[in-house]
């Protein structure tokens, strides 16, 4: 099996409050149903999440009532954006479930606490492919809190022991420096905690669910649990489909 996650900058436009963008998304979901592939997709918010969280300070949990309604318009939000994909992957012949966090998973104190993973075996088991995403989720200690995609990835690939885990998104993989600023920066092939420790701390989208170096911990974390564990960019078409074929692509592989 392969997971995989659609980053919310390769399927929004993460500076644009709900952007979707159907081109990428529907190619992708293309690329993913030519390779026929067992896979397990997860998504994240973009700007579907990300904007109004931050707005309603959902990731410092519930300390005041009206917080709640913004909690519930992120989770419509989130929602719309998860059918948006679904919707392009069942189109392409994926068959997908959608399998909202909030509905089947718990966090204790900002931490995926429980999933209901027997939930993801048993559509598994009946042909179908779960999709689930970044989204708003009871927390034992904080009310609410918010649940990343990188969350769900990691505990997925802890039960699953994917043979590769692709984290899809808008730049060909990990740089020494931000590609969007910097047009010295330059791809680094192989990503470890010795390269993580040694990244410049600037940020591009400091989003709700941390930085790109909270993300590449999670990466780093679920290196041993795959054979292979690549981060690219989805914006390019035939790197997505490339990659799930186990040809060798332009990405960054992250080792434990
Ligand atoms: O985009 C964030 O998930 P991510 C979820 O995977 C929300 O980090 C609701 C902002």
């Amino acid at each position: 099996m392969i997971l995989v996650k659609l980053g919310g900058s390769v399927i929004t436009d993460k500076g644009r409050y709900r952007t979707f963008d159907p081109d990428t998304a529907g190619r992708l979901a293309e690329e993913i149903a030519r390779t026929g592939q067992d896979v397990v997709i997860v998504h994240g918010a973009g700007s579907f999440g990300h904007i109004l969280a931050k707005e309603h300070r959902l990731h410092l949990g519930i300390s005041d009532g009206s917080q709640l309604l913004g909690a519930s318009l992120v989770m419509s939000d989130v929602r719309e954006l998860d059918l948006e994909v679904c919707r392009r992957l069942s189109a392409k012949g994926v068959r997908a479930v959608p399998l909202p966090p909030a509905s089947c998973a718990a966090m204790r104190d900002g931490t995926l606490h429980h999933l209901d993973l027997d939930l993801f075996k048993a559509y598994l088991h009946l042909g179908m492919v779960p999709v689930t995403f970044g989204d708003v989720v009871r927390d034992e200690v904080r009310g609410l809190s918010i649940c990343s995609g990188d969350q769900l990835m990691a505990a997925l690939a802890k039960e699953f022991r994917p043979n590769k885990v692709i984290f899809v998104t808008d730049v060909d993989g990990v740089f020494t420096a931000d590609p969007t600023q910097d047009p010295k920066a330059r791809l680094i092939e192989t990503v470890d905690q010795k390269v993580l420790d040694s990244l410049p701390r600037t940020e591009r989208n400091v989003d709700v669910t941390g930085s790109i170096f909270a993300k590449i911990r999670y990466m780093i974390g679920m290196a041993s649990l795959t054979n292979e564990c690549l981060v690219l960019n989805g914006k390019v078409p035939g790197r997505l489909e490339a990659a799930i074929r186990g040809e060798r692509v332009i990405a960054s592989r992250v080792v434990s």
